[in-house]
């Protein structure tokens, strides 16, 4: 069960940050109503939020999960790859000082971003992506080894994160699309399988009792609807515009 989530009101100067998509600029009122309604659904599920303020030295900082990789025990201050987010891990190791009493860090010349790190129980993912390079990679599979945890390395060859085409819903089962559907590394669990058409469902949460995803996936509702899920479908269209999803917008804990 997570009690916690951090999140941050993303600012105006989002509108220049950073993106690889094509769906145009995303709108400023629109995206705080869909960041607000993102709020209420995290509170819907039972966790305690801590809502930060925006920034506008920072246009990307909204998406709090680059930031760090945060365990039951301890905290990771990530290493993000792009270079306007790289300060962005100052303001949330402060905040996570609230919380946790023990911290790792990633550290140059090793890079890495949150949104490229999935945990499953005991075992962790990280994958090797624009933004996570190798010596990041290692640094954290050390760390969480360390831990007591286990860690693979996994080379992205078209996801933005890795966290983009692949979600943990518990009960030994993840959501894949793309890349991850046939990779051996997910072999071991039950798969609800999200179609290319529907790709940018694959980045969905589960928080507590419901499985938080993006509108307008009818297909991949169903599915999680079958296996038992209850879903909380959000409107996440100016997130997309810049490359975000579900995961990215909260780090939960
Ligand atoms: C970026 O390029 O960094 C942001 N526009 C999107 C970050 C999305 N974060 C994530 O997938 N964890």
């Amino acid at each position: 069960m997570f009690k916690n989530v951090i999140v941050k009101t993303p600012s105006k100067s989002y509108l220049n940050g950073l993106t690889t998509s094509d769906l145009g600029k995303p709108v400023y009122s629109l995206l705080l109503d869909q960041h607000e309604a993102y709020v209420e659904a995290l509170k819907s599920c039972g966790v305690e939020v801590t809502h930060l303020p925006e920034s506008e030295e920072f246009p990307d900082s909204t998406f709090v999960e680059d930031a760090a990789v945060v365990t039951p025990e301890f905290a990771v201050i990530a290493n993000p790859g792009a270079e306007s987010r790289n300060g962005e891990k100052e303001e949330i190791k402060s905040v996570l000082h609230n919380f946790y009493k023990k911290f790792h860090f990633i550290n140059a010349p090793g890079t890495l971003d949150g949104g490229d790190v999935l945990q499953a129980e005991n075992q962790f993912y990280i994958g090797i992506s624009e933004r996570t390079n190798w010596d990041g990679a290692e640094q954290l599979k050390a760390i969480l080894e360390s831990e007591g945890y286990e860690a693979t390395i996994i080379e992205l060859k078209e996801f933005f994160h890795l966290k983009t085409g692949i979600a943990y819903l518990g009960n030994n089962t993840v959501a894949v699309s793309g890349e991850f559907v046939d990779h051996p590394a997910f072999d071991k669990y039950e798969k609800i399988i999200v179609p290319s058409e529907e790709e940018y469902s694959a980045n969905c949460i589960k928080v507590n009792d419901y499985v938080i995803v993006p509108k307008g996936f009818d297909g991949t509702v169903q599915k999680l609807a079958d296996a038992g899920y209850q879903t909380i479908e959000l409107e996440m269209s100016e997130f997309q515009k810049h490359d975000g999803g579900l995961s990215c917008l909260s780090l939960r804990f």
